[in-house]
């Protein structure tokens, strides 16, 4: 599936919102706002994920398996779903973006030097003394970003909270929030849940990046997470479930969350599943790599892998 910029769905601001009040605000979708096909996605991920790669290995410090696996989520939104002004990180009609495990923060800086909100000098400045790119998302520093994160459990609540201010300002605009499935543990998370089905915040999406590790292990041997469509589910929410590493699953599910928040009073949950560290055969599925820098030959291991995948796609 190739998306077009017909093909993305953009709110209806004719419609009414879940509150039955009137959207008076109209936006139109910027110019220059790349929207990208599949292959092109594949390809942005494939070497998104070497700019990852370097960009710990410098400062021997941050989270592979956590970027890794979130990357290609990244991109999809980025570049074929979010709306946003390549001139304006400001402009007020935006979707709004919350990188609620903030401990990806490789992946996501890596997603908006691409989008042109951080400048590429600064990829080796990662988690350096005064650097803009700290070892957490800040958005006093970072062009783009809605909200500092890192504190696993409160980006949901900031994304209901944002939603309910956009309908005060009868402002359309959508809210993705990317959560890590350890994350889900925290109890904040469910507290957001419930807020977002009472609230009727249809245009309140979550992803879970559900790669079934944390810090530790297991997800389901440390505090068991179990099904999670069933869970959101009965908090109200609508649900599906997607291959977090395939493009034309994850955009028809976004495609889908924007029916939604027409047709139903409902959120959105997507559950992603992933594999972290995706994309360096040594990493994969390995909780030892979720915040560990590769050494020398680590590094030269990984980075070779990651660019024959890039070269495979040419
Ligand atoms: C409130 C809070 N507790 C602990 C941490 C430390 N921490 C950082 S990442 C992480 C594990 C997160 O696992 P998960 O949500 O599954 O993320 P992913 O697998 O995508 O890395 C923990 C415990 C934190 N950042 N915030
Ligand atoms: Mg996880």
């Amino acid at each position: 599936m190739i998306a077009t910029p017909e093909s993305i769905a953009i709110p209806n601001l004719e419609k009414t919102n879940s509150m039955s009040q009137t959207l008076p605000v109209s936006r139109h979708q910027p110019l220059n706002l790349p929207r990208l096909s599949v292959p092109e996605l594949k390809k942005l991920a494939a070497k998104l994920r070497i700019d990852i790669l370097d960009m710990i290995y410098e400062p021997q410090s941050g989270h592979p398996g956590s970027s890794l696996s979130c990357i290609d989520l990244l991109v999809a939104l980025w570049f074929s779903h979010l709306v946003w002004d390549p001139a304006n990180p400001d402009w007020v009609l935006r979707d709004r973006f919350v990188m609620s495990k903030g401990h990806g923060a490789p992946a996501y800086y890596a997603t908006l030097m691409h989008a042109g909100f951080i400048p590429w000098e600064e990829k080796n400045t990662l988690r350096k003394i005064n650097s803009k790119l700290q070892g957490h998302p800040a958005s006093k520093y970072i062009q783009g970003c809605d909200i500092s994160t890192g504190s696993l459990g409160q980006g949901l609540s900031c994304g209901v909270g944002m939603a309910l201010g956009l309908r005060l300002d009868y402002i359309p605009s959508r809210v993705v929030v990317l959560m890590g499935d350890g994350e889900c543990q925290e109890g904040n998370v469910w507290e957001a849940v419930l807020s977002a089905a009472h609230h009727k915040t249809s245009r309140v999406t979550a992803i879970v990046d559900r790669n079934r590790l944390q810090i530790d292990g297991d997800t389901e041997k440390i505090k068991s997470l179990g099904e999670m469509s069933p869970k959101f589910a009965a908090f109200n929410w609508n649900t599906i479930e997607v291959d977090g590493h395939d493009f034309e699953q994850i955009l028809a599910a976004l495609q889908q969350a924007d029916r939604w928040a027409e047709e139903t009073n409902r959120p959105t949950a997507i559950i992603a599943n992933t594999t972290k560290g995706k994309g360096v055969s040594f990493m994969e599925n390995q909780a030892g790599w979720h915040g560990k820098a590769p050494n020398k030959e680590q590094y030269e291991a990984a980075r070779a892998e990651l660019v024959a995948a890039y070269d495979a796609l040419q």
